[in-house]
């Protein structure tokens, strides 16, 4: 009996061993780290989730105009027609805030879908991460983002570098006739993909009649700053055929500006603005801006829609393109068009 169990134990021991030196037998092909497994498709109410189930973190941008009132408008109105949860989060236009905002709701348990208006296109690899890490669905919406496409699932806004092309071309029809074509371009918040595309698609369509920019600053999309900068340039030169406001509220500002330096907005000086808000129309009845090239706020239908359907797990297209128009002073229907507009 104690040598069968001396045999035992010799056996069992023999086999740790062989075992610990990976069976000196085969040749130890170096472990691969085993698989990062992909990222579970949808919550976990999928494949039937609702949008009762849905609790949105949602980081604006901040205040700065009639396009982002409507714009968060749109997504507070929507979320209690659909009865999903908003979790609304201001970033009062600084990115910084906006980075810890995403993080505060990575952390938030409730959070399952997070929904980014991005100040700036980079700096967000670590925090979308760290949203797939922790199984939220991520929708991008308003203004695109440099950030591989798996960190989140689609990106719902507009083409700004096709607003900057119409907006040439009608600078182009609006400059016709005049003894020059000299512009100045108030530009968008540095950094942020509006302010990046509306300006590069000007400068791609703004050769087609030699089109000359002779000042471009930002006016962080604001009128205050908008008229304060447009003020500077006439101090220094009233040489201006044309003024390209990357949005109507700068467009505002330097209507202003003009009318102070004794200039006629909209005959002296061509003005053209992007956004088409309500407010724009007003100003195109009163003569004070040419053109309006729209850029649709009413995002959050399209949003919300796309978050329950990668929450269900279904795959998305990466860039669904805002479809848009232009809006001009000369336009014989004018009056009516401003009535039918919803923001
Ligand atoms: O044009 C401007 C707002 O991101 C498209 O941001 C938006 C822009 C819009 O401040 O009015």
């Amino acid at each position: 009996m104690f040598r069968f169990k001396k045999i035992v134990f010799l056996f069992i021991v023999g086999m740790m061993v062989l075992t610990a030196c990976g069976g000196a037998a085969t040749t130890a092909a170096p472990t691969e780290p085993p698989p990062t497994p992909e990222p579970k498709a949808g919550l976990d109410c999928a494949p039937n989730c609702q949008y009762k189930d849905l609790v949105v973190g949602f980081l604006q941008t901040g205040s700065e105009g009639g396009w982002r009132a409507a714009n968060t408008a749109s997504f507070k109105e929507t979320a209690e027609q659909l009865g999903l949860t908003l979790k609304f989060y201001d970033s009062q236009n600084d990115l910084a805030k906006q980075v810890a905002g995403f993080h505060q709701f990575n952390q938030d348990p409730e959070v399952n879908v997070i929904v980014l208006a991005a100040l700036e296109t980079t700096g967000w690899e670590e925090v979308l991460q760290e949203a797939m890490d922790a199984g939220k669905v991520v929708v991008i919406e308003d203004r695109r983002i440099d950030a591989p496409e798996n960190l989140y699932v689609t990106y719902i806004g507009s083409d700004f570098a096709l607003e900057g092309r119409k907006s040439a071309e009608e600078m182009c029809k609006l400059l016709e006739g005049m003894k020059g074509k000299k512009v100045w371009e108030l530009v968008g918040n540095v950094g942020s993909s509006a302010a990046k595309d509306r300006g590069q698609g000007f400068r791609e369509g703004m050769g087609a009649c030699g089109i000359e920019i002779t000042n471009s600053q930002t006016g962080n999309w604001s009128a205050t700053e908008g008229k304060q900068v447009t003020e500077a340039w006439l101090k220094e030169s009233k040489d201006v055929q044309g003024i390209f406001a990357q949005n109507d509220e700068m467009g505002f500002g330097a209507i202003e500006a003009l009318k102070e330096a004794g200039l006629k907005p909209g005959t002296d000086v061509k003005i053209l603005s992007v956004d088409a808000t309500g407010n724009a129309f007003k100003a195109m009845l009163e003569g004070d801006l040419n053109v309006t090239v729209e850029c649709n706020p009413l995002l959050a239908p399209q949003v919300y829609e796309a978050a329950l359907k990668a929450a269900n797990g279904e795959e998305l297209p990466k860039w669904v393109p805002s479809q848009e128009g232009v809006f001009r002073s000369d336009d014989p229907n004018l009056e009516e068009i401003t009535a039918g507009r919803t923001y």
